[in-house]
């Protein structure tokens, strides 16, 4: 539900509704004169009302679109989210009465929020609001149906393109994917273009300066603040990540050749075991420090076994029961989509959904038999057991703390799963305590983690440049480009030209899912995990705790989760930290050790590109 703010991303706002009866725009003046009548907590009760039922419409219209990819969905799903503009655009106008009274923290609150519930506000003109939603069905649905082919009868999907880069080794083969993959954005660069234009008419009609200042007002804190807030966390982890990027270039140079791979340049874009070289665990056979120490093989487990994604997910759950949460309802056992259907299209990019607002549970995956997925698995939970605790606030904070708060819960989980945790679940074999199994289990933690920050970072930062004006179409390619190796120090593999639209290959580009969230709960994620451990009375250091069984810190876990979004993001963080700052000393702490043996193999290299 790219318009429902958190919909995407693993929530389903939802919310909404109705009806307040008119559909139509034009009488905005009348309908503020009656509405005025209202005070401004009758208001904010009826638009939860509204969007409680509005809500509900609107995620049944967008599970069947993103479940069953066709025409006819897509009129259903823009049908649903027109409906769900036009009744936004008229409730914001109606809100306008109540600025400048005053009004306790709570309403004001909800007012806000009511603003910012959408990630790509409509115009207010109704021709504009319709050709917005078709547009963002539309390249969302070019997205999940996107394939390679080789020829008329060899098409490969998204996601098995995605299992082929996690495997294979080969620099050609790769370069076909990767090349592959990228022209199913082509044909939407244009359509993304004129997207902008919309949504910025809309954040404008809004208040705001552009669709990015939007985006950055969400955060109990300036647009401005909230910049400075991100360069300044990517500043504190930047070290990290530079050390893992030179060791990793030096061993990629190793197999593949210093000609393939030179050593003061960046990495080409297609060796590093993903689609977008966003997360880089899958070439940990080619980085592992110390080989065969220690059993964290749990592909090989999940194979021998032969888990089944009903069995995966079984298993994801168990852990959050272990800490004193419910067992998911029936109903998302019977309604989830586990599997990619034989027989239709479907959005495989993993999203968990809250189809009600209350108990209607589920995930929408196309579940392969890795570990890769099984921490997949474990990161949606977490979407679904924050929906669960919030469940009981009104639908305007039915949302994370903030949206990073929504992406760290699963990711601070599976921190959780140590080689003990593994061991005890039969995921693994138990081994030893040995230092160099730590050493091998951080640098497989790291390839995920650490890889990761630049590029959660630097997605936003593409889109506030575009959506501010600075990058234009023409530019949008180079500037993607010139964002990735800034911050990444990667390249593309070969020449790429403006007719590419590489960004429209990254899932949540033409899904317009905004993505600083995911940056800020990889730094969050640590920070959790340093408080949870302390309240399930782990000693030791961070990397070896595992907060499964723990009911005291499920606990407190989730009295911050059922808060939702009632409050700001500083307070839930206090109560369960003790600090109102994101901080990323515990992602530096926990690898401490890896950043010792990387510092130490770096020795001698001159690292940088
Ligand atoms: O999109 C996701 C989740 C759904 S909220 C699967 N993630 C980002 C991505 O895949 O790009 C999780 C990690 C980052
Ligand atoms: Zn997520």
């Amino acid at each position: 539900m790219k318009n429902l703010v958190n919909l995407l991303a693993g929530f389903v706002l939802v919310s909404l509704l109705v009806a307040c009866g008119d559909q139509d725009t034009e009488d905005t003046s009348a309908a503020v004169t009656t509405e005025t009548a209202e005070t401004a907590d009758e208001f904010v009760a009826r638009a939860n009302a509204e969007l409680e039922e509005l809500g509900r419409e609107t995620a049944a219209a967008e599970w069947v679109r993103a479940t069953y990819i066709t025409l006819d969905t897509a009129v259903i799903a823009s049908a649903a989210s027109e409906k769900y503009a036009e009744w936004h655009s008229g409730m914001v106008k109606r809100a306008l009465a109540y600025e400048g009274q005053e009004l306790s923290p709570s309403t004001r609150r909800a007012i806000e929020l009511l603003k910012l519930s959408t990630s790509a506000p409509s115009p207010g003109d109704a021709a504009k609001r319709k050709e917005l939603a078709r547009i963002t069905t539309d390249i969302e649905g070019m997205y999940g149906a996107g394939k390679y082919c080789r020829n008329e009868n060899a098409c490969i999907s998204g996601s098995e393109l995605e299992q082929l880069m996690a495997d294979t080794r080969d620099y050609d083969e790769l370069l076909e994917y990767w090349v592959g993959w990228r022209q199913i954005a082509v044909p939407m660069r244009d359509k993304y273009a004129r997207f902008v234009d919309l949504a910025n008419e809309g954040a404008r009609e809004l208040g705001y300066s552009d669709l990015g200042q939007m985006w950055r007002s969400k955060y109990d804190m300036s647009p401005a603040d909230f910049e400075q807030e991100s360069a300044r966390l990517w500043d504190q982890v930047k070290p990290l990540y530079d050390e893992l990027h030179c060791h990793v270039r030096a061993k990629l140079g190793e197999v593949y050749g210093e000609d393939k791979v030179p050593q003061s340049g960046p990495i080409p874009a297609h060796l590093l075991g993903n689609m977008w070289a966003q997360e880089w665990a899958p070439i940990y056979d080619l980085i592992e420090p110390h080989p065969g120490v220690g059993d964290i093989d749990v592909d090989a487990t999940l194979k021998t076994k032969n888990y089944s994604p009903q069995e995966m997910v079984r298993s994801a759950e168990s852990f959050y029961v272990s800490l004193g949460l419910p067992r998911l309802p029936q109903t998302f056992w019977e309604r989830s989509q586990f599997s990619k259907p034989r027989d239709r299209e479907v959005v495989c990019h993993a999203s968990a959904w809250s189809l009600d607002g209350k108990d209607d549970l589920r995930i929408k995956m196309c579940i392969q038999q890795t570990y890769d997925e099984l921490r997949t698995i474990y990161h949606e939970l977490g979407h679904n057991y924050y929906q669960h605790a919030y469940k009981d606030q009104p639908p305007l904070f039915q949302r994370g703390a903030h949206d990073g708060f929504h992406e760290a819960i699963g990711d601070t989980v599976t921190l959780s799963m140590t080689p003990g945790y593994l061991a005890e679940v039969g995921l693994v074999n138990a081994s030893a305590e040995d230092p160099r199994a730590t050493l091998n289990r951080q640098m497989q933690m790291a390839l995920d983690s650490i890889a990761f920050l630049p590029f959660g970072k630097l997605i936003d930062e593409w889109r506030w440049g575009v959506f501010s004006g600075q990058i234009t179409p023409e530019n949008y390619n180079q500037a993607w480009w010139d964002l990735r190796t800034k911050y990444q120090g990667i390249a593309p593999p070969v020449e790429r030209s403006d007719a590419d639209f590489d960004p429209g290959a990254k899932y949540h580009i033409p899904a317009n899912v905004p993505y600083s969230r995911y940056f800020l709960a990889r730094i969050l994620q640590f920070q959790f995990q340093r408080a949870l451990c302390e309240i399930a009375g782990h000693d030791g250091d961070l990397a070896s705790c595992s907060i499964y069984g723990s009911k005291e810190a499920g606990e407190k876990f989730y009295a911050m989760m059922a808060s939702g979004q009632s409050e700001p993001w500083q307070d839930s963080l206090e109560k369960l930290t003790g600090t109102r700052e994101m901080d990323a000393t515990a992602i530096i702490d926990y690898f401490d050790p890896l950043m010792g043996y990387l510092k130490e193999q770096n020795n001698g290299r001159s690292c940088g590109w």
